[in-house]
């Protein structure tokens, strides 16, 4: 016998996008439930994104969850490109006036995480069988078991927040749904290490061996990428292969003040590029992942998970409380706008970065010249600086 519930907002997923919208409807007075099917630890252990658009800084800020980033967070005003050795610095501040903060996807996660518990509102951990009912009929629903019980969680409306591999995408039918994707013929070894950072701002890095990037977690925690192929393993890269491998990448000059130390954690990710049209179908809204994938060499993925929720909020705050559905009836038009400009912007700093295996040398000497004009033109440099601290948020 299933256990029915009843919410105003199912949200599946409770990564950034799931997180945020609950606790931005939560401030809102408007009740929702969060389900995931991942554990709080295993949510809680994953390693993502590092750098934080100001919109995402307001929107956290905004939802509560503000303090541990603006005491912890550094804020940064430019970052470097590297292109065979030569450094460039993107002077963010100086060129559109506004900073990142870098500050890790994964405690900002467990911030929100904390607040939700602490405030009694509901979030539901390692649910399994979530499916999605009715989602074009008034009475939309979400069905899950969770320890061996199985409930019905009747709603207005369901917020598809499940990633890439989630449930939400998958009930939109073959012949709405769209689908546009680019898959790279590399991926990206991550590797975590408790040393102080290379040097104090981001370097992208692209050289004749592949694409490496200096990230950091903290002054004390560093987060480094190497490009690695399609069909590398974590197995083929013991600690001292992969700080070899990226003296190497970074030259001489850098390499000098890098500090080897034991990885607390390493991963290799693929790289794609993926949108879905339309974001939303009848009483389901796709935000994050679920709706599109970047390859993170813009520092995307997790800035336009959250430039979809606070679209979503607020349509779903001017519905309940203005009666006004305009914006939710707007919301895939809006978000994909956005969408397919960071799309651009993201395979565009990946075409830059990256060694293509098949790429011809013609391509590599537009690489270079791409480059060369970088260093040579504000107006360039400007543009990427505008996209790279993230665009205005359009409703
Ligand atoms: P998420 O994938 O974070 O969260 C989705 C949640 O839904 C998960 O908790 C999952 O358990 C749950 N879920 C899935 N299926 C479900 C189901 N059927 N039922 C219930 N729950 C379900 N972005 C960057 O900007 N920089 C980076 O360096 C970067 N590195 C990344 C590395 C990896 C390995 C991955 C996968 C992504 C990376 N990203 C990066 C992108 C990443 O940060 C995402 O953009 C961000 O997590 C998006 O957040 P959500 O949309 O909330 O999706
Ligand atoms: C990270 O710190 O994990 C990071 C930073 C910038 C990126 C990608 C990843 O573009």
């Amino acid at each position: 016998m299933s256990q029915k519930l009843r919410t105003q907002v199912a949200i599946i997923g409770s990564g950034p996008a799931g997180l945020l919208l609950s606790e931005l409807l939560r401030k809102a007075g408007i009740d929702a439930w969060v389900i995931d099917r991942q554990s709080r630890v295993h949510i809680e252990a994953r390693i993502r994104a590092g750098v934080l658009e100001w919109g995402t800084v307001e929107a956290l800020r905004e939802a509560g969850v503000g303090a541990r980033m603006d005491r912890e967070g550094m804020v940064h005003s430019g970052f470097e490109m590297c292109f065979d050795g030569h450094r460039h610095r993107i002077d963010l501040a100086g060129l559109v006036d506004k900073k990142v903060m870098v500050y890790g996807q994964t405690e900002l996660t467990k911030d929100l995480i904390a607040q939700r518990l602490d405030s009694g509102a509901p979030i539901v951990f390692s649910a399994s069988n979530v499916q999605i009912d009715n989602v074009t009929s008034s009475a939309p629903r979400v069905r899950y078991e969770q320890a061996g019980k199985a409930h019905v969680l009747e709603c207005d409306y369901v917020a598809g927040c499940d990633g890439f591999h989630g449930v939400a995408r998958q009930t939109i039918p073959a012949d709405v749904l769209k689908t546009y994707e680019r898959v790279y013929p590399f991926g990206w070894l991550g590797v975590l290490v408790d040393r102080p950072p290379v040097a104090e701002e981001l370097i992208y890095a692209n050289g004749a061996r592949g694409f490496a990037l200096c990230s950091m977690r903290s002054a004390t925690r560093s987060r480094y990428y190497l490009q690695c192929g399609l069909d590398d393993n974590i197995e083929n890269w013991s600690d001292d292969r992969f700080f070899d491998e990226l003296e190497k990448r970074l030259g001489s000059e850098t390499a000098q003040n890098l500090q080897r130390g034991s990885s607390i954690e390493k991963s290799i990710a693929p790289l794609r590029s993926f949108v879905a049209e339309p974001m939303r179908y009848g009483a389901m809204f796709l935000a994050g992942d679920a709706a599109h994938i970047v390859p993170p060499t813009g520092a995307k993925g997790l800035n336009l998970a959250v430039a979809d929720v606070r679209v979503l909020a607020r349509a779903m705050i001017q519905s309940y409380q203005q009666g006004n559905t305009a914006y939710l009836e707007r919301y895939s038009e809006i978000c994909l706008k956005r969408v397919w400009k960071v799309e651009r912007f993201s395979w565009y700093m990946s075409q830059l970065l990256h060694q293509f295996p098949e790429a011809t040398p013609f391509e590599r000497k537009m690489q270079a010249a791409e480059f060369d004009y970088l260093t040579q033109s504000e107006s360039a440099c400007r543009s990427i600086a505008e996209n790279y601290v993230g665009l205005p948020l359009q409703m």
